[in-house]
């Protein structure tokens, strides 16, 4: 029997309103059911908001140092369970065990900078134009802050809202992906672990088109973050823009990794292996398009070819596993369905291609690790976020032709240039129009202490992560006080 979950709104655990459940299965072993969660509706998310609303009052007025050191403690306590929730984390949604660890570690490492800024959380003073006048601007929180977290960092990505909003003061109703309940269900508990008060994070369970939509269209919520799809950002921003709510979005993306003609070409393809193939390709950050100069480009495919041939598809448990399965039956499907599609565009199909099916991998999601090869930028395939692995291998003749290939896109995360030139890799940074660019490094990497984020339809123009994240989780106030004793009229009195 698996064991049935809870919500946790106002400091109680429940069921949802209605009664019903959905079940969190380990996308390697569709057999293994590792729980059942509540199928939450507009009612929950009703309770939860006031609930949030209710513990904000208090909380936004207990000191930011104060707030931070429970984000620190639940740091230290992520450090002694990093392992079992390694574990946990791979058989909830299958990612190899080693890059699960990563993710662990990257919550902690949130932690850990967020509770620094519990010290921080700088304003600024700025000097007044009249005499006995002190003008300085600070950091309020926004209120009830809506996380919405996907799937496929379900420790770390939860970790960069929740913690920031915290530490700014803000309550939050966190609404996770439901195909990694768990992983949120075990951060909640942490934080409670940690010393938070009950009612400031609200924790509902449920699809996004019941409780995620009725969360986003709640008037009790000011500011919604959410990162997914760019088909439901949008959705999200719509009803943020006729809800007069604060929105930030973190998006799809199409990242190209760039090869010249003087790359070290094996250091390329370990580059195009990890960021191809790392976490399945199911990472916004993923390369998915390999944009190569003309003169190296028979070497680097037949070395990319090589090694993927050689990559071990399997359960995420073993350690001698590559590439784990995808998240579930629609995204195999869907991915299959591009493959499809290139083949249809005339693009040539290199290896994989195909859902994997032999022995034990009947019983998980598991796909191919597929490169094609002779892709044209205007195909389907070099252009939408297929979020599998599946990459593309595109050719240029020069440094600028690539630059182009890689802007055409409507997304604009990551990008990456292996190159010894100087000069072409400050060009490259000069001219990639994305949020992230690396040099002789793939496009996955970021650390916590930077703005992550993209241009065009990756995002609507915030950064999580870094010191960003603040400018999202607080509104700015700015306050004159007058101490001369008599009325002073700016611009007036001049
Ligand atoms: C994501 O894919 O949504 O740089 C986040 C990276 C990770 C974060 C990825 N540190 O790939």
């Amino acid at each position: 029997m698996a064991t049935t979950y809870r919500n946790y709104i106002g400091g109680e655990w429940g069921p949802a309103a209605s009664g019903g459940t959905f079940e969190d299965v380990n996308p390697a072993n569709r057999d293994d059911v590792i729980g059942l969660f509540p199928r939450s509706d507009a009612s929950d998310v009703e309770r939860a908001t006031r609930a949030a609303r209710e513990a904000f009052r208090a909380w936004r007025l207990v000191p930011a140092p104060r707030r931070a050191e429970i984000v620190f403690r639940a740091g230290e306590i992520l450090v002694r369970r990093k392992e079992e929730l390694a574990r946990l984390m791979t058989r909830e949604m299958g990612k190899v065990l080693a890059e699960a660890r990563g993710d662990v570690q990257e919550g902690i490492d949130t932690a850990y900078y967020m509770a620094g800024e519990g010290r921080r959380l700088f304003g600024h003073q700025v000097p007044c134009e009249l005499p006995s006048k002190f003008g300085v601007a600070m950091r309020v929180p926004v209120g009830i802050v809506a996380a919405i977290t996907p799937w496929n960092f379900p420790l770390a990505i939860p970790t960069w809202k929740l913690l920031p909003a915290l530490v700014c003061g803000n309550a939050v109703v966190f609404k996770p992906a439901e195909d990694t309940p768990l992983m949120a269900h075990t951060l909640l508990e942490i934080l409670l672990e940690a010393g938070l008060p009950k009612g400031v994070v609200n924790l509902v369970h449920g699809y996004g088109e019941e409780a995620g939509a009725s969360l986003v269209r709640h008037p009790g919520v000011d500011l919604i973050s959410f990162t997914g799809s760019t088909e439901v950002g949008r959705e999200v921003a719509k009803v943020g823009a006729e809800t007069y709510k604060k929105v930030s979005l973190e998006m799809g993306g199409k990242n190209a990794i760039l090869v010249m003609d003087d790359a070290p070409v094996e250091l390329a393809v370990e580059g195009a292996v990890w960021g191809g193939f790392g976490t399945s390709g199911q990472r916004c950050t993923a390369a998915s398009r390999v944009i190569v100069h003309d003169k190296v480009h028979r070497a680097f495919t037949d070395a990319f070819l090589e090694r993927v041939k050689g990559l071990k598809l399997g359960p995420g448990l073993d350690e001698r596993t590559d590439v784990g399965p995808v998240i579930n039956e629609a995204q195999l499907r869907r991915i299959h369905e591009y493959t499809e599609v290139g083949r249809g565009e005339g693009a040539k199909l290199l290896v994989g291609g195909e859902i994997a099916t032999e022995g034990e991998l009947r019983k998980g999601f598991f796909y191919r690790p597929t490169i094609f090869g002779d892709v044209d930028p205007r195909m389907r395939i070099a252009r939408e976020e297929i979020f599998g692995p599946s990459v593309s291998v595109l050719r240029a003749r020069s440094l600028e032709e690539a630059i182009e290939i890689c802007n055409n896109t409507s997304y604009g995360l990551s990008s990456a240039i292996y190159t010894r030139d100087l000069n072409r890799a400050f060009q490259a940074i000069q001219d990639l129009a994305t949020g992230i660019t690396y040099v002789n490094s793939s496009t996955i990497g970021a650390e916590i202490q930077f703005p992550f984020g993209g241009v065009r339809q990756t995002g609507n123009g915030h950064r999580e992560g870094g010191w960003t994240v603040l400018d999202i989780m607080t509104e700015w106030k700015t306050v004159y006080v007058d101490y001369s004793g008599r009325l002073q009229k700016a611009q007036i009195d001049v």
